[in-house]
């Protein structure tokens, strides 16, 4: 393409988050955007480490000690602590919550006025063989700045996340991204610039028909889940046409999650595996926010208030037509 042929207006995630600060009348000191930034910042780290994974355990089995050092340390543990660092660089966070961490991380009472809660490296049985990984994060501003920070500032329903997205590192980086009251924006690496560039702006849910399940665990799967499932693969027809469903299912909720928002469907793990903090709350803020819908198969996803910190709960998430379909097979089992 020749040079007068290349866009310029281009968006990136510092401008596009800073343009949504300037819209917001509750986050004026920029405190949200630094976050923000800071969270984009170690998504890029954390690509460089998993595009680099393979690579290093062969470089560091035979050459540099500090890179074997590097390697020895595994790629979750190693994202855990480029996440914690960067956000903690902010002085903006009060608590973090991590996946990898029994405990929450209390730090800078005085001018930390936000929650962090995150997966920093989601999908653990797909890193070692290369598929679609992701980072899942939300943000939370504690109850009261001029109180102690405490639990009470984590255990809260999902409706109270202010800020939410994931970064999935898969055939590119894309980090997709939403906060109260705004669309779902998704932003990709630019491999040459270092910048997450504006690609996917005002994400709306697709329409396809898509089911995406670990069907493995069926033995295990309630009444409403199995008729769901009879219901996709023997569908009746409507006005003569039977609707075809398709299967996907990566193993990676961040995978399964981007494709579900971007094509349509529904993704269901009803077996109560997924956390609520910071895997099912900002994939339902997520999801509800690009026209979707998310529930525990009985009420609301957002609506759940967390007993503790890695509280689990089944999940159903996609289309609202497929997702009330559920809650339907729900009430007439109940
Ligand atoms: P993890 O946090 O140990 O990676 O587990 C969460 C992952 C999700 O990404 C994914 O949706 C689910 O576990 C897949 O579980 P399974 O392999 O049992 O189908
Ligand atoms: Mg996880």
């Amino acid at each position: 393409m020749a040079s007068e042929e290349l866009r310029t207006d281009i968006v990136t995630l510092t401008s596009h988050i800073i343009a949504q600060q300037q819209k917001s009348p509750n986050h004026t000191r920029g405190d949200l955007s630094l976050l923000l930034n800071s969270i984009g910042s170690a998504c890029k780290w954390i690509s460089n480490v998993v595009r680099k994974a393979e690579l290093l355990k062969v470089i560091g089995a035979t050459a540099v000690t500090n890179v074997q050092a590097e390697t020895v340390q595994k790629l979750d543990v190693l994202s855990n602590e480029i996440f914690i660092n960067l956000i903690k660089g902010t002085g903006r966070a009060a608590i973090l919550v991590s996946e990898e961490n029994e405990e929450a991380i209390f730090i800078n009472a005085e001018r930390g006025h936000y929650v962090v809660v995150f997966d920093p490296l989601d999908g653990s049985s797909n890193i070692d063989c290369g598929v679609s990984i992701g980072t899942i994060f939300g943000i939370y501003h504690v109850v009261n700045e001029t109180e102690k920070p405490s639990l009470k500032d984590v255990l809260r329903p999902g409706t109270e996340m202010i800020a939410s997205g994931y970064c999935m590192y898969g055939s590119s980086t894309m980090l997709v991204l939403t906060s109260e009251g705004n669309p779902v924006d998704g932003f990709t690496l630019d491999p040459n610039t270092g910048e997450f560039l504006l690609t996917h702006s005002q994400i709306k849910i697709g329409k396809k028909k898509i089911y995406s399940i670990n069907e493995g665990n069926s033995y295990a799967f309630d009444g409403a889940v199995k008729a769901y499932l009879q219901s996709v693969k023997f569908p009746e027809p409507v006005n003569g046409k039977v609707p075809a469903y398709t299967a996907r299912y990566v193993g990676s909720m961040v995978a399964d999650i981007h494709r579900t928002l971007l094509y349509g469907g529904i993704f269901l793990y009803p077996t109560g595996k997924l956390r609520i903090l910071y895997e099912c709350f900002p994939m339902s803020q997520l999801m509800e926010n690009a026209g979707g819908k998310s529930s525990t198969g009985r009420k609301r996803m957002l609506d759940v208030v967390p007993d503790k910190l890695h509280a689990r709960s089944p999940i159903f998430l996609g289309n609202t037509e497929e997702i009330e379909k559920i809650e339907d097979l729900y009430k007439k089992l109940d």
